[in-house]
């Protein structure tokens, strides 16, 4: 791509780099800036952070925040595709509860598909979306071997009140667990055209497979540790630190860094300053759990662990990322098993992952849809020039 218009000029050096900023479309929901990061559909995440995950869905899917009647009439529709199709509690019962949680959602999306599929992208994508608050307390539910008295799906509640409904923890404030979820799905939902989950499933979904089986291979990305399950990996690596001494913190990072261990919960491959999705689950953390053990530790950690980084100059940038902050307000709030937090990041990806399916499929060039994925690899053998 040369010429007066070029947006990159390709050479040999791109080869095998994963494509790693290569502009290959455009996206109607969301971009990213270096310092800013995510907005969806022109707002800065900051100033979404708080509102119902309801309300950011319909944004992501009409480019628009709903009025009051439209955000109501949303939540009307949604109630009314929520049910779960029957066959996926039996499903469930099968699966091993050794299995990853993430392999569970990205099964549970595939029956999803087959036993109620209707084979249109919005109509699917929205059934879809109604239907993952029963289905995520499910896996919980099966996978846990829970089964006994799971609650009827209340379909008069919120989004994160049907989980929270369906998971029915003991001894947690529902209120308090809604508030944490509800902003975790705000700030998750979507991070621009390029990140490697709503990349795959764009390309699974550019055949014309079903919305189903996009989302499932979506998740299958994200379920990846140096993606999505990153955020598992992070609590885990909070939970080893054990302190929030300062002198302590910064000793246990440099320990890390000394035996070639990534410092979770910090750096990203396009952010150049602290992701505002890190700042915002801060604020959130100070004014809900100021005086938790772990808020204390990554309280810390988020002044010491850039300081420390800034000192390798191939780091890009040593900032928080989305990670630092999630896995400890979920634990706040009884979710204490980091296995399971990928599966919040793919629930919030439904909405965004599924809306960028609609435009690709229905929207863009003119209604036709963008063609087949099909980007050119180089035989190791032919030179350049066959570029
Ligand atoms: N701890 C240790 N080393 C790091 C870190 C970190 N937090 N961040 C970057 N580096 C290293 C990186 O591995 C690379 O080393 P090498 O040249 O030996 O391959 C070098 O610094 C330059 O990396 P960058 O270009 O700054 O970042 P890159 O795009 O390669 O990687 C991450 C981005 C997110 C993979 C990287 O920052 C990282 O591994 N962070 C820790 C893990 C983590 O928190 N992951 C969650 C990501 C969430 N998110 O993307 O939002
Ligand atoms: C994301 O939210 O998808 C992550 O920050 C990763 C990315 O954008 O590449």
């Amino acid at each position: 791509m040369a010429g007066e218009d070029s947006l990159f000029d390709l050479t040999s050096a791109h080869l095998n780099t994963g494509l790693r900023g290569i502009p290959v479309g455009t996206c109607r929901t969301s971009y990213v800036t270096p310092l800013e990061g995510v907005h969806y559909c022109g707002y800065p995440i900051s100033e979404l952070a708080s509102l119902a995950p309801e309300d950011v869905i319909y944004l992501l899917h009409n480019k628009e925040l709903p009025n009051l009647d439209q955000s109501l009439e949303f939540r009307n529709d949604l109630r009314s595709r929520g049910t779960l199709p029957s066959g996926i509690e039996e499903i469930f019962a099968t699966l091993p509860k050794e299995g990853h949680p993430m392999d569970w959602l990205s099964i549970g999306i595939h029956a999803l598909g087959m036993l109620g599929g209707v084979d249109d992208w919005r109509e699917d994508a929205l059934n879809l979306t109604a239907q993952m608050p029963r289905l995520m307390g499910l896996i919980f539910r099966y996978r846990e071997g829970r089964v006994d008295d799971i609650p009827e799906d209340d379909l008069k509640l919120s989004l994160v009140g049907r989980f929270t409904n369906t998971l029915a923890l003991d001894g947690v404030e529902h209120a308090v667990m809604n508030r944490i979820l509800s902003t975790y799905l705000v700030l998750h939902m979507d991070h621009g055209g390029g990140n490697l989950s709503t990349f795959a499933g764009k390309a699974v979904a550019s055949g014309k497979a079903t919305i189903y089986s996009s989302m499932a291979g979506a998740m299958n990305a994200l379920s990846g540790p140096l993606h999505g399950r990153a955020n598992q990996s992070c609590f885990e690596f909070v939970k080893r630190i054990g302190t929030s001494d300062p002198a302590e913190i910064e000793r246990f990072v440099r320990g890390e860094l000394e035996a070639r261990r990534p410092i979770f919960g910090f750096g990203h491959a396009g952010l150049r300053a602290e992701d505002p999705r890190a700042t915002a689950q801060f604020a959130l953390g100070e004014e809900i759990c100021p005086d938790d053990e772990y808020f204390k530790t990554i309280r810390v950690l988020r002044e010491v662990a850039p300081r420390v980084l800034a000192e390798n100059p191939k780091i890009s940038n040593p900032n928080a990322n989305v990670d630092i902050a999630s896995g400890t307000l979920l634990n706040f709030v009884g979710l204490s098993d980091p296995e399971y937090y990928t599966t919040f990041f793919g629930w919030a990806r439904v909405a965004g992952i599924g809306a960028q399916i609609i435009d690709e499929r229905c929207v863009m060039r003119s209604g036709k849809g963008v063609p087949l994925y099909r980007p050119k690899y180089i035989a190791e053998q032919q030179e350049l020039r066959h570029l």
